[in-house]
């Protein structure tokens, strides 16, 4: 079966059309490329998610028209397309993705290596009786690569050694990493899991870290006084629905210091747009801070152990569990230009989701 170019783009257009207004959320024939070139190099349904850097809302649906039009099959937790899927791909000019990651750094452009002696063995130990990640907060831990990794990014950028480091949420143990360093002059970790507070204290009683200490706060209630512009650094990895992710980094930018200072977080593709990006980047340059690093899929997340309660289970076409990681944020650094104007106020309602939440 062979197709035009012509066809095969009104075909696409269809099945685009319709998965717009069936998934009502951002979604643009640039992903739909993406998402088909992700077809073209696995059929495995977890590395397509991972390839495409589409938002699952709108990848699934993509995938669900894709069936109906007899493009894709989907069984056993494998996706595979059909022959005129393939012939769709081709007069499309769709080519399968080449990955070009670096096997050292594993994409991130820092090697942990370069952290003090015996830093990531300690913490690899510390890291191996942690509290298991809960749905109730949308937990779901970075591997310890990926922790070392951002301490030693947050310090190659000056971010770490003799500064007061706040961290926002520490289900990825971050403070800890960073205080094993002996680099920070202060680390203050806040999160609501109480599980996670004393975790954290424990660790540091135990290992010596005495200019580490975690303290419960739930991110909707105001920053309290001791910790406005107190800090140098902050570091977070928020929820990813637009209100709970925009209350995090308020909170985090309230605590910095003022110009100069820094902020890191993650963002993913599987659960947010880049209209959602656009949002969050135009939220940061009002409040004065600028994008000055984004390294996409440096985070890298061990499969948490409610995969099959999350939301986006149902919207799968076939079902298996993930063998491996698939879901990955892309590091952000920020710096403030100048001092926020920012309410600091209580947050009311549900943080935990929006239309492109995936895994709440
Ligand atoms: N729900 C499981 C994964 C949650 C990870 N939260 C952080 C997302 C990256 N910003």
């Amino acid at each position: 079966m062979s197709l035009t170019f012509q066809e095969a783009y009104q075909d696409l257009r269809h099945i685009y059309d319709q998965t717009r207004q069936a998934a009502s959320v951002p979604f643009t024939l640039r992903d739909a490329e993406r998402a088909l070139a992700a077809l073209l190099t696995t059929d495995n349904l977890w590395e397509a998610i991972r390839l495409s850097h589409v938002p699952l809302r709108a990848l699934s649906t993509f995938w669900h028209q894709l069936i109906k039009a007899g493009l894709l099959k989907a069984h056993d937790g494998a996706l595979r397309l059909t022959e005129s899927g393939q012939a769709l791909t081709q007069a499309l000019g769709v080519a399968p993705l080449r990955e070009a990651t670096c096997a050292h750094c594993e994409g991130r452009g820092v090697d942990y290596r370069t952290l003090p002696e015996g830093v990531a063995e300690r913490f690899a130990e510390i890291a191996r009786h942690r509290p298991e990640a809960i749905q109730a907060y949308d937990q779901g831990f970075v591997t310890d690569a990926t922790t070392l990794s951002r301490i030693a990014f947050a310090w190659h950028r000056g971010d770490l050694e003799g500064k007061a480091i706040i961290v926002l949420g520490d289900d990825d143990l971050m403070s800890i990493a960073a205080a094993l360093t002996g680099a920070p002059a202060h680390i203050l970790a806040i999160d609501i899991d109480e599980r996670l507070i004393q975790f954290i204290n424990e660790v540091a009683r135990q290992e010596g870290l005495d200019r580490l200490e975690a303290v419960r706060y739930d991110l909707r209630e105001p920053l309290p006084t001791a910790w406005l512009r107190r800090f140098d650094t902050f570091l977070t990895d928020p929820t990813e629905s637009f209100l709970g992710f925009k209350t995090t980094i308020e909170r985090g930018l309230l605590a910095l210091r003022g110009p100069g200072s820094a902020g890191y977080f993650g963002l993913t593709h599987v659960e947010s747009s880049y209209e959602k990006w656009a949002q969050i980047q135009r939220f940061l340059l009002d409040h004065g801070a600028v994008l000055t690093d984004l390294i996409d899929d440096f985070s890298a997340y061990v499969n948490w152990g409610y995969i099959e309660s999350m939301r986006s289970w149902e919207w799968l076409p076939t079902h298996s569990l993930p063998e491996r990681a698939w879901y990955y944020s892309a590091l952000h650094r920020i710096e403030l230009l100048r001092t926020p104007d920012l309410d600091n106020t209580a947050v009311e309602g549900d943080i935990f989701s929006d239309a492109e939440a995936a895994t709440t």
